[in-house]
């Protein structure tokens, strides 16, 4: 099944949004297959943010992530790459779409309250970067009858069998 990772940012953490943020996800039909707090440091931001190294603001988004602990959170679902990136919305905060979780929670480009994985590559370098295999559990909720139609739950199936 398809996974992707979403981290929620001191500027979620600090403004005490974790727990409606991670309700989100739950009530989309997602599941939660992974979730830690940590702390973050310059050595795995660099990795993380190696795209932004070049940029003037690098050095403060750096010092933002690293303000507090995060919420590291790998996440579950049919194509859920595409529906969390969505979900999230554009990186302005002050351009996202109402709905969303940057347009909802954020003021800001930098203090965007959420990270999410761009694309299904990206997500599985994510996951690794930040989990362990021990710290992902494989299970499925009982309910996906009801979150997904017999055609969907083919498609999923047969991604589990790709893997
Ligand atoms: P994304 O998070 O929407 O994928 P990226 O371009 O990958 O956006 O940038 C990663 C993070 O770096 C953003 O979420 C945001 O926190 C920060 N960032 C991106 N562009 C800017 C900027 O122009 N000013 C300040 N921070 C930025
Ligand atoms: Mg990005």
């Amino acid at each position: 099944m398809e996974r992707t990772l979403v981290i929620l940012k001191p500027s979620a953490i600090q403004r005490g949004f974790a727990g409606e943020i991670i309700a989100r996800f739950e009530r989309k039909g997602i599941w939660i297959a992974g979730l830690k707090m940590m702390q973050l440091t310059d050595e795995i931001l660099d990795t993380h943010y190696a795209h932004l190294k070049d940029k003037t603001f690098f050095p403060m988004v750096k010092t933002s992530m690293k303000q507090c602990p995060v919420i590291v959170c790998c996440l579950e679902g049919l194509e859920v790459v595409e529906t969390v990136r969505n979900m999230a919305g554009t990186t302005n905060g002050r351009k996202a779409a109402p709905g969303t979780i940057r347009g909802d929670f954020s003021m800001s480009v930098q203090e965007n309250v959420i990270h999410a994985s761009d694309s299904v590559k990206t997500a599985q370098i994510e996951i690794k970067r930040f989990f362990k295999p021990e710290e992902l559990i494989d299970y499925e909720p009982t309910v996906l009858s009801s979150v997904y139609s017999p055609i969907e739950e083919e498609d999923r199936k047969k991604m589990d069998l790709q893997e």
